[in-house]
């Protein structure tokens, strides 16, 4: 049968994290979709604190996801991946895989320990090792080491696997959350010599072709 579904978009940065853990779970679930890129600030039409941008996300922040399908618009990666998993995850490629209530709340356990605690751990990290007008040492060091515990918080949870994915059951959206923000853990200089693990499971993450072509896609979208 033909696929009638229409491409959805992706809106995305070329470097920022958030957007790839997206087109990764599109990929895994051969949802067909295209990627507009914005460039970071106030530019009207291409940036993402223009107003443009802000039509689709008042919070002026990638990614956000349009569903011509649909006509929803979502925006928040915890929101557009739980979208795409609602709509789209028939088959539960993406998970939970857990049995029962325990595996659904295992898989949000997980998932809501990036949004909110590794993923802004390593963006302010990034911010003080690279961005803040002034340097800020004690800020910096209270960031890193908030990074730290999360990377041995996730290097005991990965234990549990071999590292063969976050849950029990095989790779899941939660793999598909952690994975861009893992990857730039040498940006944020976080070495992975304490976390084998993590580092065993990135290796592999990176290996998988709907990985490869996620990163693709966004590289290779049209500059805006
Ligand atoms: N909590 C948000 C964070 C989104 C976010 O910070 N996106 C970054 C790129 S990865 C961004 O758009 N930054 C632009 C800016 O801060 O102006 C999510 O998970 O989607």
């Amino acid at each position: 049968m033909a696929n009638t579904t229409k491409p959805l978009i992706l809106h995305a940065h070329a470097t920022g994290p958030n957007p790839f853990k997206i087109a990764a779970a599109l990929e895994f679930l051969q949802v067909p979709y295209v990627v507009k890129l914005w460039d970071f600030g106030p530019d009207p039409t291409k940036g993402v604190k223009g107003a443009a941008f802000l039509a689709i996300n008042e919070n002026g922040r990638v990614p956000a996801l349009e569903d011509p399908n649909t006509g929803v618009v979502s925006w928040e990666s915890g929101a557009c991946m739980n979208y795409a998993r609602r709509v789209y995850d028939k088959g539960n490629v993406l998970g939970p895989k857990g049995d029962g209530e325990q595996g659904r709340v295992d898989f949000e356990k997980w998932e809501y320990f990036l949004l909110t605690t590794l993923g802004p751990m390593t963006g302010q990290t990034n911010w003080y090792r690279y961005y803040n007008a002034v340097r800020n040492d004690d800020a910096l060091k209270r960031y890193v080491e908030q990074t730290e515990r999360c990377y041995s918080v996730l290097e005991g949870q990965l234990k549990k696997t071999g590292g063969e994915s976050i849950l029990p059951g095989g790779i899941t959206a939660v793999d598909l959350h952690f994975e861009p923000w893992v990857r730039q853990h040498a940006y944020a200089q976080i070495s992975l010599d304490p976390y084998p693990t993590v580092k065993k499971w990135l290796e592999k993450m990176g290996n998988l072709k709907e990985i490869q072509d996620a990163y693709k896609k966004i590289k290779e979208a049209p500059k805006p």
